[in-house]
C-alpha cells in the first residue's frame, strides 16, 4: 500500500480516542521499506509521529516520514513532534494537511524546512481532510461535528405501525453502526427513542463486549422523564440528560442513577440544542452522532445543526400511513424550501444501501 494511504488507515484506528486532539496516522519509510507506524494516542500520550519514529529507531536516519497532519511544533501535554523528527535524521516529510491550530498552522513546516528537511504537502488531502473534519470544525468554532444516522425501509419507514424496528437493516449495516459508535465522542438520542427502544448506547467490539473507550450518552429529555431503570444506566459510559425543566426530585433520582442533568431551555421550553452543542464543544467533544428519533432529527435539521447524514436503506417494504419516518416535525410548504443534501455518495453494505451526504447550510 502507498505509505500515505497506510497513514490514513492508521489514523482511523485513533478516531474516538484522542479528542479534542486530532486523530493522526504516521509511517516511516526507508529504501521502500516500512520501518515504523503510529497513530495518535489518547490525550497526554504520544502523537502519531513520535510513535512511528520510536518504532523505526536509528534506521529512520535518511528516511521519509508520511503524516496525515502537519507535525506540531509546540510543547503541549507532549513535546513537539518537529523536535523528534529533526533529531531522528529524517530527510523528507510528506504532510497531507496543515494543522489549523493557530499555535501550529504552518510553523511546524517552517521549522522542519529550517532544519534542512524537504517538506511536501497535500498528498491524499481530500481523504484526510474528511477524516479530520471534526477537528477542523472544532478548532474553527469550538463546536462538535454532528453526524446523523438512521435506518429505513425502501419505502421510507423506520418501524412498523406498532413500533417494531429491530432489525430493519442487515448485519453489515449494524456492524458499520458499531464502528460509528466507536469513532464518536458522544451519541445523542431523543426521549422517545430512549423509552421505546431502551438502547444500551454502548460501543461494542466484534465479540459484543463493551469497548474500553465509551462515547458520552446524551438524552434529549425536555421534561426529565427518562426512567432511572433504563438499560443505558446499567452499561459502561457516562450519561448526560439535557432538559428544559425538571423537578428537584426527578433530578436527584437521575443523578443517583449516575447521570448528569443539564437544564438548558430554549424560548419554546424545549431543550436548546444549539447551547447543548456549545456545551459539548467546551468539554472537548469534537464528534457527535445523532441516532434519532424523528422529532430530534427534525429540530436538528431545521436548526442547521447537522454536518453529515448517513441514511441506511434496507430492501424491505413496511407500508402503512402510520408507520413512522426518519424525520418528523413539520413539512416545508414548498419543495424549494426542502433541506438539500450535497455531495452525496453511496455504499453497498450487504443487501442494504448507505447514502452519505452533507446538508446544505445556505439560507433559503
Ligand atoms: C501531531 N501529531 O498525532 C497530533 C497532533 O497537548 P498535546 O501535546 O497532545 O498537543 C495537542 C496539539 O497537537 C493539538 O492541538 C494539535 O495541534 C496537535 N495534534 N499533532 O503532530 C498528532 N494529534
Ligand atoms: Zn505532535
Amino acid at each position: 500500500m502507498e505509505p500515505m494511504k497506510r497513514a490514513t488507515t492508521l489514523a482511523r484506528r485513533a478516531i474516538g480516542t484522542t479528542s479534542p486532539n486530532p486523530a493522526v496516522g504516521a509511517v516511516v519509510v526507508s529504501h521502500g521499506e516500512i520501518l515504523g507506524e503510529g497513530w495518535t494516542q489518547p490525550p497526554g500520550a504520544s502523537h502519531a509521529e513520535r510513535v512511528a519514529l520510536e518504532i523505526a529507531g536509528p534506521k529512520a536516519h535518511g528516511g521519509i516520514l508520511y503524516t496525515t497532519l502537519e507535525p506540531c511544533c509546540i510543547q503541549g501535554r507532549t513535546p513537539p513532534c518537529t523536535e523528534s523528527i529533526i533529531r531522528s535524521g529524517i530527510s523528507r516529510v510528506q504532510i497531507s494537511t496543515i494543522d489549523p491550530n493557530p499555535l501550529v498552522n504552518g510553523r511546524g513546516i517552517l521549522e522542519l524546512r529550517a532544519a534542512g528537511i524537504q517538506v511536501d504537502i497535500g498528498q491524499n488531502e481530500f481523504q484526510n481532510k474528511e477524516l479530520l473534519a471534526p477537528y477542523f470544525k472544532w478548532v474553527a468554532t469550538n463546536l462538535p461535528f454532528v453526524t446523523a444516522k438512521y435506518a429505513m425501509s425502501l419505502d421510507g419507514k423506520i418501524a412498523t405501525d406498532r413500533g417494531e424496528s429491530r432489525w430493519i437493516t442487515g448485519t453489515m449495516s449494524r456492524k458499520f453502526v458499531h464502528k460509528l459508535r466507536k469513532e464518536t465522542d458522544a451519541i445523542i438520542i431523543g426521549i422517545g427513542t430512549a423509552t421505546q427502544d431502551n438502547p444500551r448506547l454502548t460501543a461494542r467490539d466484534a465479540q459484543g463486549k463493551p469497548r474500553i473507550h465509551q462515547p458520552l450518552k446524551v438524552i434529549i429529555d425536555s421534561t426529565g422523564n427518562l426512567s432511572p431503570q433504563s438499560l443505558l444506566f446499567q452499561e459502561p459510559g457516562n450519561t448526560l440528560i439535557a432538559t428544559a425543566a425538571i423537578s428537584n426530585d426527578r433530578k436527584s433520582l437521575l443523578n443517583n442513577s449516575g447521570a448528569e442533568v443539564l437544564v438548558i431551555p430554549d424560548e419554546k421550553n424545549w431543550v436548546n440544542l444549539g447551547r447543548l452543542m456549545g456545551e459539548l464543544g467546551k468539554r472537548g467533544i469534537i464528534n457527535v452522532l445523532v441516532e434519532g428519533g424523528g422529532n430530534l432529527l427534525a429540530s436538528m435539521i431545521q436548526q442547521q445543526l447537522i454536518d453529515k447524514m448517513l441514511a441506511f436503506i434496507a430492501p424491505i417494504i413496511i407500508g402503512g400511513k402510520n408507520s413512522p419516518t426518519p424525520v418528523e416535525g413539520h413539512s416545508v410548504t414548498k419543495l424549494i424550501q426542502a433541506t438539500k443534501i450535497e455531495n452525496t455518495r453511496t455504499r453497498k453494505l450487504g443487501e442494504d444501501l448507505l447514502i452519505i451526504g452533507y446538508p446544505s447550510k445556505e439560507v433559503s
